[in-house]
């Protein structure tokens, strides 16, 4: 069992983050114990909160069930309680049926309800509560993402004392958009609660500035807001990063060498692995995706006998009805695809609705030979990152959509616009029939650019600047 403590704790360093870091498994002798969680935003944390004795707050991912916080490799877990009712407003409503549509350019329409947002108040107040409870006199405070807009604000309120910072992972949208929100003043000004407002890229914290400006009065000059009570805010761009070298030696262990080896077989040892790997989102432009090869194949211009398009898609949000909708579309289109190209035992397209350990990904990405990431709308995408620092070869491409955050940072992609059918599927084909030179030297300098930036530079110079 993890270890309990009476004695309250007081953290220098928090970070508040809609869930916790932590899965509950079953241990050998069938008691539950806690396993950190796999993902680049632990990664990038664990070690500084080692170093400054952290807490970190968050939902342990089970409703209706409160339990007690516990130490955790070096570091303080503070459960967060949700209710069956404030996963389905907070969490599946208004967080992923409200703000997830609205900032990634309405490709699904967002859902306004009131009682979603009187949920979403009500459960950021909660978060900000245990925030305050836990942080030591003058302690730094990170707030993670869009299903805690408000904490900054709740949290100041309740401690003027610390130092608060907060990092939106999905884009911010442009005013047009955002003015669409019953409560975008309230959004707006639960941020500027915070000292340091982080960004994927420069044009979110642009967009951010000019409605700050706009819905809330306030003054600003290039990245510096002054806020209401007179505070200076900070609102920048972070671009966030992978742990290249880990994924690097997870990709060069010989089990994953193993595990890759035998995975081309499985698939025949076709001459060409295209591959996808997502959540199963509709921002991740799926549909356009495998239209696209469904054309490709049908028109002859891949063979289907030497040509594999893996495509993994990762059950996320089941119970959200958009999510739903575009799972079923998703089946129908692999199987109508399928019955009509390729073979018996030999389709065309492999499609894994179902998600695979870090060791898996990483062989994946090894065999791929060409990469394709085409969301409509990203924050960043980190699934294009990887892919550069596990696969090895130079031979190889990645197409990657001018609509992802990483097309800024990724420039010797072979960019393309997931909208545009036709277009995409020439950059399909060209990235698969280039030159080895041409592709090689776009290879190189993407993996330049990975391991150049890599997760914890990210970490370190939100923190920086935090601190500053
Ligand atoms: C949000 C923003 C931003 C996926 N399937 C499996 C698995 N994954 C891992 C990938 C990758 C992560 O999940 C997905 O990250 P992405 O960046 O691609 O996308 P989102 O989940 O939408 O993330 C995004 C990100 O936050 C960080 O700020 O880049 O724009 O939307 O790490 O590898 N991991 C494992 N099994 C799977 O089946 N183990």
């Amino acid at each position: 069992m993890p270890e309990q403590s009476s004695t309250p704790i007081r953290a220098d360093f928090l970070v508040v983050a809609n869930r916790l870091p932590v899965d509950r498994k079953t241990g050998p002798d069938g008691e539950p114990v806690w396993r950190t969680s796999p993902g680049g935003l632990v990664t990038a944390l664990e070690p500084v909160m080692k170093r400054k004795g952290g807490a970190w707050i968050g939902w342990h991912g089970a409703p209706d069930e409160t339990i007690d916080g516990f130490e955790h490799e070096g570091y303080r877990i503070v459960p967060v309680p949700l209710s069956t009712q404030d996963v389905e407003e907070f969490y599946e409503g208004f967080s992923n049926a409200t703000l997830w549509p609205l900032y990634h350019d309405v490709v699904a329409p967002p859902k306004f309800h009131r009682e979603w947002w009187d949920t979403y108040r009500d459960v950021n107040r909660r978060f900000a509560q245990a925030a305050a409870e836990v942080a030591a006199d003058g302690a730094t405070v990170w707030v993670q993402d869009y299903q805690l807009h408000l904490v900054p604000a709740m949290l100041r309120e309740l401690r003027p004392d610390l130092r608060i910072g907060f990092f939106l992972h999905i884009p911010f949208p442009p005013q047009e958009l955002f003015q669409q929100l019953p409560w975008r003043r309230q959004l707006i000004e639960g941020l500027l609660g915070a000292d340091l407002i982080g960004f994927q890229l420069p044009g979110g914290a642009a967009n951010f500035i000019r409605l700050a400006k706009r819905l809330s009065g306030v003054k600003a000059s290039r990245d510096t807001i002054i806020a209401a009570d007179g505070r200076t805010v900070l609102a920048r761009a972070y671009p966030i990063s992978i742990d290249a070298d880990g994924f690097k030696a997870l990709a060069d262990d010989p089990e994953v060498k193993a595990e890759a080896a035998k995975l081309r077989e499985d698939l025949g040892n076709p001459k060409t692995i295209f591959l996808g790997v997502d959540r199963l989102d509709y921002t991740k432009g799926l549909r356009q995706r495998i239209r696209a090869f469904g054309e490709l194949f049908r028109d002859g211009q891949l063979d289907p006998n030497e040509t594999v398009f893996l495509q993994v898609a990762t059950p996320s949000r089941e119970r959200v009805e958009e999510y739903r909708k575009l799972r079923d579309d998703i089946d129908l289109l692999v199987g109508r695809i399928n019955s009509q190209v390729g073979e018996i035992g030999n389709p065309a397209i492999v499609y894994r609705h179902e998600s695979y350990p870090r060791t898996s990904m990483a062989a994946m990405y090894s065999i791929a030979d060409v990469m394709v990431v085409t969301p409509l709308r990203d924050g960043m995408n980190l699934v294009a990152k990887e892919y550069v620092a596990c696969h090895e070869s130079d031979d190889a491409a990645l197409v990657l959509s001018e609509f992802a955050g990483a097309a800024k940072e990724l420039k010797q992609a072979y960019h393309c616009n997931p909208h545009d059918l036709n277009g995409m599927k020439e950059t399909i084909l060209r990235a698969t029939t280039d030159s080895r030179a041409a592709r090689s030297r776009r290879m190189r300098a993407l993996r330049h650019q990975v391991f150049a930036h890599q997760i914890d530079d990210w970490a370190n110079d939100f923190l920086r600047d935090l601190g500053a």
